[in-house]
């Protein structure tokens, strides 16, 4: 299994040589081939580590991380180093000042997750400073509970598919519903039903329109609007504004199920502002004329509709507007709860949201509490790291940075995730030590002090499931481990024994022993709801189970069945349209209601005379974040070895630039090259270019280098969302582009550092 995916592997004894998706998935992701020759690819880390600077002068901040050499060292002195540097940090600046947040989406695998692994090792050590949120959800996940009750029940319990396929007449799509990333799902999938839904609904004459910078943001027949980026909640208030004007909206349902519609009222008609939200004023924001929107309003309210936002549209500044104002603006429509019709938030963001959950809990290594309370915002680590002491809003409090002298990551990689990598890179050069569990050389690998090399899910058993899929499954090893590699398990066990808490960390039980621990845990609960699980054994060999799923779900049914017995958990039990727990906050970057806030990062402002180009940094397609970027998949998208970089032909041809010329792409942060592809489904003056190209830098002793490979994040505004999320807000940044022709440098990125023997 893997996050994308479900396969069997060949393997010639050591590396993987073919992959078979799983014969029961109608639609497999051609993601699945960068699994071949992964396990023994030269960016491999082959045995422990350390950086020679830190071996030499000890523990304290260094500017040299990234650039040093690394000594090699045997298990025994790292697990021996790397304790004694816990105990040290523990005793003298107490567990606070370690971060051990260590985000990241490591590998599928209910006991082999590298973050479950980690956190539960380090709240036995005593605690850590932690993250909250992910960058996935950083705006919705709180937003969502503050008008909802929930954020992920929107995803693990959103309308099924086949009640869209079957229900929906008109399906509005802002941000479309690009398949690319329905191929992945957060611990694995067994199926990819999207496509197959939305071709079932066309059929049966249902509509879509995608609005969207993408064309392809929307497979097949669709009506494609392509708005500026980033004014998708004008239009939504302008469709608001015409249901209000035009009697359209449902002030019944309004009235029964929502609250605070009264004053987002006198805030859309212009009463509370003196600007009324017409689809003349959005069209001036927007660039769709507002003949457009008027029209898609009236067309949202003669059949059941269902308005949905995917998850890029809050990963921008104040994200939190456009779920809100998209539930709002379903609300007025009046048909959340109704079979087809409502809200939907990240179809076609992952595959999870429209499949039916399984109704068992899933198997969970337990956690403990964490004795440490202090937290961050997941996307604040420069933040954290550069301004120890410094006071802060988040969600209604005030809080205040920890001194962080030991940063702890396994599983993640913060030169993928993070926004503005020069400033990253001067914020590591702050903490005593930094720690990295990985199997690959990354960035962040080559910013650590202490290497510890991990196996991948292809050199290990475990089980896998998640909440909206119908199978458990038997992860079976399809090599041997590589080289000098282990399970972040038994480092962590080995690191336990060295502490005094080696038995608590095990509880004596081997890999093995705990994955059949595990597999018994869920076994109850299917025996107790009276559903059939063979015992472990038998699963084993079988590699599959199926389970129950619910299906036929429709997201808030229950709500509007029974408003008072099922009220939502908000203060009003209803959907809160006016919060007046925002607006007590008082920000000026988040009001009580929904509304339009003009970003920094857009074409209608004064920063794109500068950087006239506004660059979506969306998902890859031909990957996972930068997982396996050295595979076949990924390498077959890339121009002159550089992450391919979309642009609308015109755009392109005033700039001198041919398809597939090596461009140069900056802005006042930092730089970057790509391969340019030419395509006329890009808006003009919109540039795309994913996330997950390794970071390359041409000098990698400068924090300011450019990166010779094409990581969108050198050039990515490192600001929050608003004071009330402060969620990433990387999807989005301008930019201008240029041909390069000078010498093309080397691509290095998966090259190792130089290891030399003690
Ligand atoms: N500009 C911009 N930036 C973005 C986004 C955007 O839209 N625009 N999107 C953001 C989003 S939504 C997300 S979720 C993040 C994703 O960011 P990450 O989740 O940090 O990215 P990954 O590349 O998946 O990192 C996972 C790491 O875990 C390692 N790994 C795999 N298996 C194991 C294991 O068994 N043990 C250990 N120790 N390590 C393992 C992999 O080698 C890899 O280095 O990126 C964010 N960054
Ligand atoms: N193949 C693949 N799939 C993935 C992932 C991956 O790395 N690879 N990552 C997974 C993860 S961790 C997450 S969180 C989800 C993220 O799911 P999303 O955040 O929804 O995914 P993105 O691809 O970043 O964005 C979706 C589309 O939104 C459009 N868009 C961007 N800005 C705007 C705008 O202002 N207005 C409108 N209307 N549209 C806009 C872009 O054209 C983009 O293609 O994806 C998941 N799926
Ligand atoms: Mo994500």
């Amino acid at each position: 299994m893997a996050h994308w995916g479900m396969f069997e592997a060949e393997s010639d004894g050591a590396e993987v040589t073919a992959v078979h998706p799983y014969p029961g998935d109608g639609d497999p992701s051609p993601i699945l081939a960068n699994a071949v020759g992964s396990v023994r690819h030269r960016s491999r880390i082959a045995g422990p580590a350390v950086r020679r600077g830190w071996l030499e002068n000890g523990p304290g901040p260094s500017d040299r991380r990234g650039s040093d050499e690394f000594v090699a060292v045997s298990w025994d002195e790292l697990a021996d180093l790397l304790a004694g540097e816990l105990r040290r940090v523990v005793d003298t600046h107490g567990n606070r000042a370690i971060f051990g947040g260590s985000y990241g989406w490591s590998s599928p695998g209910r006991f082999h997750h590298a973050q479950s692994q980690v956190h539960r090792f380090l709240k036995m050590l005593g605690g850590y400073t932690r993250s909250e949120h992910s960058y996935s959800l950083g705006a919705t996940g709180v937003i969502m509970p503050r008008v909802v009750g929930t954020h992920w029940k929107m995803f693990a319990r959103s309308t099924n598919w086949e009640v869209i396929a079957r229900e929906t007449d008109l399906m509005v799509c802002f941000g479309g519903v690009p398949l690319k990333n329905t191929a992945v799902n957060d611990g694995g999938t067994s199926h990819h039903p999207t496509r197959g839904a939305l071709d079932a609904m066309r059929a049966r004459g249902g509509r879509i329109v995608s609005l969207s910078p993408l064309r392809d943001d929307l497979h097949g027949e669709a009506e494609w609007l392509a708005p500026r980026p980033g004014t998708d909640v004008a239009i939504m208030l302008a469709c608001a504004y015409v249901l209000a004007d035009e009697g359209l909206a449902d002030l019944a349902f309004l009235d029964r199920y929502c609250t605070g519609y009264e004053v987002f009222e006198q805030y859309l008609l212009g009463k509370a502002d003196g600007v009324a939200k017409t689809p003349e004023w959005a069209a001036a924001l927007s660039g769709l004329p507002a003949d457009t929107i008027a029209d898609l309003a009236r067309r949202m309210a003669k059949g059941r509709t269902m308005i949905s936002v995917t998850w890029s549209l809050q990963r921008v500044r104040h994200g939190e507007q456009a779920p809100w104002a998209g539930i709002t603006l379903a609300a007025m429509l009046g048909q959340i709860g109704l079979p087809g019709g409502g809200f939907g938030h990240g179809y076609g963001s992952m595959n999870e949201p429209g499949l039916a959950p399984v109704p068992y809990p899933l198997p969970t290594l337990f956690q403990g509490q964490n004795p440490v309370s202090d937290s961050i915002p997941v996307a604040a680590i420069s933040d954290l790291l550069l301004n120890p002491g410094q006071e802060y809003d988040f969600d209604g409090q005030r809080r205040t940075f920890p001194d962080i002298r030991l940063v702890y990551w396994a599983g993640g990689n913060p030169f993928h995730h993070h926004q503005d990598l020069g400033r990253l890179r001067r914020a590591l050069a702050r903490p005593d030590t930094i720690v990295v569990h990985d199997p690959y050389w990354t960035q962040m690998a080559k910013h650590a002090d202490i290497v510890v090399p991990s196996t991948t899910s292809l050199e290990r058993e475990d089980l896998s499931c998640t909440r909206n899929d119908p199978l458990m499954v038997a992860m079976h090893a399809a090599t041997p481990r590589f080289a000098d590699a282990r399970d972040d398990y038994d480092t962590f066990a080995a690191l336990a024994r060295r502490l005094g808490f080696g038995e608590r960390f095990t509880e004596g039980r081997t890999a093995g022993q705990w994955i059949e621990h595990l597999y018994g845990q869920w076994r109850g609960y299917v025996l107790a709801d009276g559903g059939e699980a063979p015992e472990f054994d038998e699963f084993w060999l079988r590699g599959h189970v199926r389970m129950r799923t619910e299906d036929e779900l429709t997201l808030f049914e229950e709500f509007r069945a029974d408003p008072e017995a099922n009220a939502l958990r908000t203060p009003s039990g209803k959907i809160e349209i006016f919060s007046a727990d925002i607006d007590g906050f008082g920000y000026d970057d988040c009001a009580g209601h929904p509304r339009w806030y003009e970003p920094e990062e857009w074409l209608g402002g004064r920063r794109a005379e500068a950087f006239p180009l506004h660059l979506i940094a969306n998902q890859p397609k031909t990957r996972l974040h930068s997982q396996l970027d050295h595979g076949a998949t990924s390498q077959g998208s890339k121009v002159q070895g550089r992450e391919p970089i979309r642009l609308h032909p015109d755009d392109a041809a005033a700039r001198g630039i041919a398809d597939g010329d090596v461009v140069r792409v900056f802005n006042d942060r930092g730089a970057c090259l790509a391969g340019a592809v030419l395509d006329e489904g890009v808006r003009e003056r919109v540039v795309q270019l994913a996330t997950g190209a390794w970071f390359d830098p041409l000098d990698p002793a400068d924090p300011s280098s450019m990166c010779v490979h094409g990581n969108p994040n050198v050039l990515t505004a490192d600001v929050g969302t608003s004071s009330l999320s402060r969620g990433c807000t990387g999807q989005h940044v301008l930019v201008q582009v240029e041909r390069f022709d000078g010498e093309l440098p080397p691509i290095r990125a998966y090259d190792p550092p130089t290891v030399r023997p003690r």
